[in-house]
């Protein structure tokens, strides 16, 4: 039915008047949204299950991708790219009197992660099935992703993403796959022979139901699986809820929404760890589940359990899901009948562990008494692996107590979850340069130190087929016409493009398109903001969460300081400039939340104010989101990257502002290390402190911010701004806080430090944008440097290097 327009136009009103039972005239977008996703569905039934068949049938080894969080964002768009009908289809709705966009708009954009992370997973996947891998996700369906947010009077307000409300055409319930997941109880520890047998008794059962989402690779017949799973109730005289069917049926309804719960909601919280019971539970719950349906795949193939690491290799997020490897233990061991030895080496040689952040506030730790009675016998293998860890230090390192104290997995009563996964695994890497660098030389040294060969960097990527191929069609099409065809199959070969970097109808073209990309943005701006933004100004574009190191703050303190420049003289020669924010605070996180009103607050005089005319303007666009993203992204002049340097492991955004042609400004954190490496610092605009700086002040002290204050009239106008009665400051103390968190508390975060290389480094900005054909240069550079960071590249060495896994061709 996709083999041509004509085929494909005939089939969809075919099934549309089929199912619906209405003529085509009255058919809403809803209803096309519906048939057409149900369409690409049935149609890759076939590849799925076949390529499901060949994994079997050539024992091939398959990675499997632990994830609390996939932020996949909406999939029919990408999925029609991924198959090759993208266009046909298109066309054949538009004759038909549709708009594929308006359809793509229709479907729920699935927010089931918090930021950076999730969006990794995701566009990993999609790497995977692109490259041929056998590798699938294991994730939670939360029935409410991340929280919508609406700005009200320029605050943040939280509503529920009910996104399961919309109709969702990709998943399918598997309910014979379920498994049964077991928490609370005791463990009754008997002895028989020589040999303990451990029994969990008085548990609670809860059924793990999988939703598995259809991942198609870039040739269409690669179809992974995204397995996401969700809780349920069980119904069952025999359990140990001692339940009969209408015996006490308010204990059951109590039960069922406890265990309904599990899979409720995804934590909003990507900056501060809580030891919260029921994020416990969802871990537990997503590697016990992920587990048993991996582990009877695997028996399906009918060898020993020695051959587990030869055909599974098991990769987790973060720490988040860490309990994979005392659940394993426990499976092999208990269910299985392996002895300890046997299990570790088997764990050990299929668990690799990817580390996400240096933030100390971010690291997981459990408290013992809570796992100990959420998970009984798991927390029992966790104290065995600490007993035999320190016994292990002690033989290496006799007498160094410090050391033990440093390195242990129990400590304090508390589970560190990036030890077991450290100590648990045979590979831990972290995903930029710099940020390896500190895991190895600082936070993890003595670790690095005992484990010399296991931690390893994998800098980050993003897929280019959503966020070029898809997100910018037009930017896709000219480098297609520029070097033909093959850059899509091989990223890095969009290098190819520097030698048309000086080339004016080739720049003429560039600008082109962004100013196309500016103008579509803008017309979005227009109906959520009614204000005409200048498609001709400058998009100077910082979106990601909302978080103290990543520094909006600094951004909108250099935006007062402009305005500030502009009421003092009204005639001042800048171009003008378009500045663009969007970021979700977490709902705890009050000093983020404080930042957004801060921006609003400024927005609303800077954008009112007649002497400004048109020089500034700025705009926070509410719920920012994968589907927000792509229409932020490709219009881009400018992208902000200016976390405190060695707090941003890597970042991602930057990448795709880059490979769309985006300017950067920057610190020398993250990822932007490796971006000035290729393209150094003619092509982009580096600012601030460096990260070993950043790291000796908090060692050695020696900074002060009220220093900086008293000696920069600057920082001192806009700080004062912010608590002196005025048109920012006029009833709340919202900025109260802000200024105190500057100046009483150090500015942790060296806002200030910065500040005035921050300053002159947009008066470069503003300069080298003069110069037309000198910036279209620069993008032109940016872009074709920018195939290095596709997730394709990130993917063939996680799959060479960590999980030993080869393309399987169909
Ligand atoms: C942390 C926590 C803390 C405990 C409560 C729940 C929760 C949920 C998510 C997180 C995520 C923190 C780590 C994170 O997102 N790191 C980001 O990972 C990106 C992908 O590697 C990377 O590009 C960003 O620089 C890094 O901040």
């Amino acid at each position: 039915m996709f083999t041509d327009k004509e085929a494909f136009k005939e089939a969809f009103v075919d099934d549309l008047v089929g199912k619906l039972g209405k003529p085509l005239e009255e058919a809403s977008i809803a209803d096309v949204y519906h048939i057409l996703g149900s369409m690409v569905r049935a149609q890759t039934g076939k590849n799925w299950a076949n390529t499901n068949l060949k994994y079997k049938a050539g024992r091939e080894k398959q990675v499997y991708y632990f994830s609390m969080e996939f932020l996949i964002g909406r999939l029919l768009g990408n999925n029609l790219l991924n198959m090759g009908v993208l266009e046909m289809v298109r066309d054949g709705l538009s004759e038909l009197g549709f708009s594929l966009q308006d359809v793509e708009e229709e479907e729920a954009d699935a927010g089931l992660g918090n930021g950076g992370l999730g969006r990794l997973a995701a566009c990993f996947l999609d790497s995977l099935a692109s490259l041929q891998y056998a590798g699938h996700g294991c994730g939670i369906r939360y029935k409410y992703g991340l929280f919508e947010q609406k700005i009200v009077d320029g605050y943040q307000v939280e509503l529920p993403d009910y996104w399961l409300q919309k109709d969702n055409v990709w998943e399918v319930r598997r309910e014979d796959k379920s498994v049964e997941v077991r928490f609370w109880g005791r463990v009754d520890i008997d002895k028989v022979g020589d040999k303990l047998v451990f029994r969990h008794k008085d548990y609670e059962a809860v059924r793990a139901v999988p939703y598995d989402v259809p991942i198609i690779g870039a040739d269409r017949r690669h179809v992974n699986t995204l397995r996401n799973w969700s809780a349920e109730s069980i119904l069952r005289p025999d359990s140990a809820l001692g339940l009969e069917p209408g015996t006490d049926y308010h204990k059951f309804l109590e039960y069922k929404r406890s265990v309904e719960s599990i899979s409720e909601f995804l934590y909003p919280d990507d900056s501060e760890y809580e030891g919260k019971l029921l994020r416990l539970k969802q871990q537990y719950f997503l590697c016990s589940a992920g587990l048993q349906s991996i582990l009877r795949t695997f028996g399906k193939l009918g060898l020993p359990l020695s051959e587990l690491p030869n055909k599974v290799a098991l990769h987790i997020n973060d720490t988040h899901p860490t309990l994979v490897i005392p659940e394993l233990m426990r499976i092999l061991m208990d269910d299985r009948g392996l002895e300890w030895d046997e299990a570790w080496n088997i764990t050990t040689r299929m668990v690799s562990y990817t580390n996400h952040t240096i933030l100390s506030e971010a690291l997981e730790k459990w408290p013992v008494n809570m796992v100990r009675e959420l998970v009984p016998r798991v927390y029992l293998i966790i104290d065995e692996i600490n007993t035999r860890f320190c016994a292990e230090l002690m033989r290496r390192y006799p007498g160094d107590q410090n050391r033990i104290s440093q390195m242990a997995i129990i400590y304090d009563d508390q589970v560190r979850m990036a030890h077991l996964a450290i100590v648990g695994s045979h590979s831990v890497n972290g995903v930029a340069a710099l940020h390896t660098d500190i895991l190895r030389k600082r936070e993890m040294r003595l670790f690095d130190e005992m484990y010399p060969h296991r931690f390893n960097n994998k800098t980050n990527g993003i897929t280019h087929r959503r966020w070029l191929m898809h997100a910018n069609r037009d930017l896709a099409g000219l480098i297609t016409d520029a070097i033909g065809t093959r850059w899509m199959t091989h990223p890095q070969e969009m290098i190819g493009l520097i030698k048309y970097c000086e080339d004016s109808s080739f720049q003429q073209k560039i600008a082109e398109i962004k100013r196309k990309n500016k103008l579509r943005l803008a017309e979005y701006i227009k109906s959520r903001h009614n204000v005409t933004v200048d498609p001709d100004s400058i998009f100077d574009v910082q979106v990601k969460r909302l978080h103290a190191y990543k520094r909006q703050l600094l951004n909108i303190l250099h935006i007062m300081h402009l305005y500030n420049q502009i009421k003092a003289s009204p005639g001042i020669d800048i171009v003008p400039r378009t500045f663009i924010f969007a970021a979700k605070a977490a709902p705890s996180y009050h000093l983020a939340k404080r930042i957004i009103k801060l921006i609003n607050t400024v927005a609303d005089i800077v954008n009112r104010d007649s002497d400004v005319n048109g020089k500034i303007r700025i705009f926070f666009l509410e719920n920012y989101s994968v589907s927000l993203a792509e229409k932020i992204i490709p219009a881009a002049d400018v992208s902000e990257q200016i976390s405190t340097a060695s707090k941003e492991a890597s970042g991602t955004g930057n990448m795709k502002f880059m490979m769309n042609g985006a300017l950067t400004i920057g610190t020398m954190d993250g990822a932007n290390v490796e971006m000035n490496e290729m393209i150094g610092n003619e092509n982009m605009f580096l600012f601030g402190l460096r990260a070993e700086q950043v790291m000796d002040y908090y060692q050695y002290g020696g900074y002060n911010a009220r220093g900086m204050y008293n000696s920069d009239s600057r920082v001192k106008e806009v700080l004062d701004q912010l608590i002196t009665p005025g048109p920012i400051c006029c009833y709340h103390q919202d900025f109260e806080h802000i200024y105190h968190s500057l100046l009483d508390n150090n500015d942790e975060f060296f806002v200030l430090k910065d500040f005035p290389s921050y300053v002159e480094t947009h008066v470069e900005i503003d300069r080298a944008y003069r110069n037309r054909s000198g910036w279209l240069k620069k993008s032109i550079i940016n872009i074709g440097h920018s195939g290095k960071f596709s997730s394709d590249n990130t993917i063939s060495r996680y799959a060479s290097e960590i999980w030993n896994i080869r393309q399987v061709p169909l």
